[in-house]
């Protein structure tokens, strides 16, 4: 029974229902309405939604069949054989639920190729935004690695960030002083830190799980034991970057070096070093932006049902015919219900007036009788924001009601007559100009603050009498010759000059102070 209670204050804030209801049926003087309020799904097991890739290919172990050791380094006696399903341990055993019993694990190859390192990673990936609740769990038979990293992705495996370092030696390994989750505080529990709580040889079997501290991060702002729930949801609201942190799409764990099970490795032993996992526990709920309080697994993902006239795999834009305000998200606050900023029907005030979500207002202009999007955002323009401002096109691949429908122009400056383009995007160019932005020059133009027309070059305006053509800027020409190609000797146009005809030495200083003077031009024009 004591039991029972402690589990149950355990359980209680992750399980506690706030925020778990979208609307209700309420009656009011003006008699019965729904009432609406922030809302959100509630926390899942998601390693029973992931798919996992393991990288490279050949890490794990079993094709072909491998000896490697586990208790018993002088016996070695153990295989793993991917043809064998009792020897097989592919990636899936680190999903399965685990029965009271034996352990079923994910193992990768041995390290018989020391010194190389032995790497692999492990990626997670759910196609959908996930918001943390609880610590992630990652179990390793046989010894935690020495050296890994966590990294997450926020857009389905497009980029990634470094989420937790972990090593024995933090800063030998990744040049980071070691710190603890605990040690953090309200100002830096976003912070991405390196610990070696969880990559140490204690010496003994028993240590084998590595975290990822999401709990005692709450716990900065909702205390111990996650008891003050309505402060946290305050500052996940307000401070910047903090939601972020904790969503997820995909997480990867880079291994970088394993269990050594002493201070050094043992060389005439390499069968007793390898990757072993048996359990990757994520615990954490759908992101709907507090418009839904239920996610299911549809067609191979997870989907918010969206409520408050809301849409999207993340309940993240406003259904049709419910976009004449911008979309937004549902907010915690004010405690305890939130604010549902719910999506509204396009014309309940003001006839017909869409305004894409590009616009909260609209506005009756009387002496034209029509009514007009006011302030349109996002670079639109026009009566309803269906078009896109000066100096922007538009992105004929996404919706009118998409955020980034007009993409700048861009136009070159100097390049460019104006600042407008046509519907692809192209700029219309001056002399000489050209490319989508008029940013290059056309053939036989060089430019230098714009295109200008070649004064020289390799074939057709070739100088002349052994000048060099610079840049195609200008000819250099050699000390008894000027002119544009430098086609005219000296002598011919200018008696003086030919009577104090310099030595071959002056002429060569001539020229080489004539390329420094055009080096500094250009670098200056730069
Ligand atoms: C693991 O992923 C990182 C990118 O996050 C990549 O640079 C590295 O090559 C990968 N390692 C292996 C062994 O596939
Ligand atoms: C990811 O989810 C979206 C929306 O549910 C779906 O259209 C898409 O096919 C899914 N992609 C993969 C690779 O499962
Ligand atoms: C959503 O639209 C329906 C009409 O289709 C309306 O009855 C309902 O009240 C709307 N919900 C919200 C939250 O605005
Ligand atoms: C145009 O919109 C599509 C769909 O939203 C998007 O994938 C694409 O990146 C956009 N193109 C540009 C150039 O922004
Ligand atoms: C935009 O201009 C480019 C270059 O002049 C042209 O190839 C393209 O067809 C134009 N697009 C439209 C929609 O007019
Ligand atoms: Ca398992």
């Amino acid at each position: 029974m004591l039991y029972l209670a402690a589990l149950l204050v355990h359980c209680v804030p992750l399980a506690m229902g706030q925020y778990d209801i979208c609307k209700s049926w309420v009656t009011t003087d003006d008699g019965p309405s729904w009432e609406f309020y922030a809302c959100q799904p509630k926390a899942m097991r998601m390693k029973d939604y992931v798919t996992v890739r393991v990288d490279p290919a050949g890490i794990t172990c079993g094709d072909p069949p491998e000896r490697f050791c586990t208790h018993n380094p002088y016996l070695c006696s153990d295989e793993c054989d991917a043809s064998n399903p009792d020897l097989a341990h592919p990636p899936k055993l680190m999903f399965d639920s685990e029965d009271e019993g034996l352990a079923t694990y994910w193992q990768s190859v041995t390290w018989r190729r020391y010194p190389e390192p032995l790497l692999a990673n492990i990626t997670l990936s759910w196609n959908k935004s996930i918001e943390l609740t609880d610590d992630i769990v990652i179990t390793f038979e046989y010894g935690r690695p020495t050296i890994m990293m966590l990294e997450k992705s926020l857009d389905n495996g497009r980029t990634w960030h470094p989420y937790q370092y972990y090593a024995d030696d933090c800063m030998e390994a990744f040049s980071m002083p070691a710190r603890r989750v605990r040690d953090l505080s309200a100002t830096s529990a976003n912070r991405v830190l390196c610990t070696e709580e969880y990559s140490r040889w204690a010496g003994s079997k028993k240590e084998k799980t590595v975290r990822f501290e999401v709990r005692d991060r709450f716990a900065i702002f909702a205390g111990p034991d996650l008891k003050n729930m309505d402060n946290l949801y305050t500052r996940l609201e307000s401070a910047k970057g903090l939601k972020d942190f904790f969503t997820v799409t995909d997480l990867r764990m880079r291994l970088l070096r394993p269990a050594l099970g002493g201070t050094y490795v043992q060389r005439e032993n390499l069968y007793k070093y390898f990757y072993a996992v048996s359990n990757i526990e994520v615990t954490g709920r759908c992101k709907c932006n507090l418009h839904a309080n239920l996610c299911t697994f549809k067609e191979g993902s997870l989907q918010c049902e969206c409520e408050h006239n809301t849409t999207g795999q993340d309940c993240g834009k406003c259904k049709k015919n419910f976009r004449s305000r911008s979309w937004r998200a549902g907010s915690y606050l004010p405690l305890p219900n939130g604010s549902p900023n719910a999506c509204a029907a396009a014309g309940s005030a003001f006839g017909n007036c869409e305004c894409y979500g590009h616009s909260n207002r609209c506005s009756y202009i009387d002496f034209l009788n029509v009514v007009t999007c006011v302030s349109c955002k996002h670079n639109t323009r026009g009566q309803h924001c269906q078009h896109c401002r000066l100096g922007f096109y538009r992105n004929s691949s996404a919706e009118l009601d998409d955020e980034n429908v007009c993409i700048e122009c861009n136009c070159n400056q100097i390049g460019s007559m104006h600042d407008r383009c046509n519907e692809t995007g192209y700029c219309e160019c001056r002399e000489g100009a050209t490319g989508p932005k008029c940013d290059d020059c056309l053939p036989n133009y060089y430019w230098r603050q714009g295109c200008f027309p070649n004064v020289c070059d390799d074939e057709l305006l070739l100088c002349q009498n052994g000048g060099t053509c610079y840049q195609n800027q200008r000819c250099i020409c050699p000390a008894g010759f000027k002119g544009v190609l430098c086609q005219q000797s000296r002598c011919e146009a200018d008696k003086q000059d030919c009577d104090r005809a310099p030595g071959a030495g002056g002429s060569l200083a001539t020229v080489a102070l004539g390329v420094l003077a055009l080096q500094l031009r250009a670098w200056a024009d730069l």
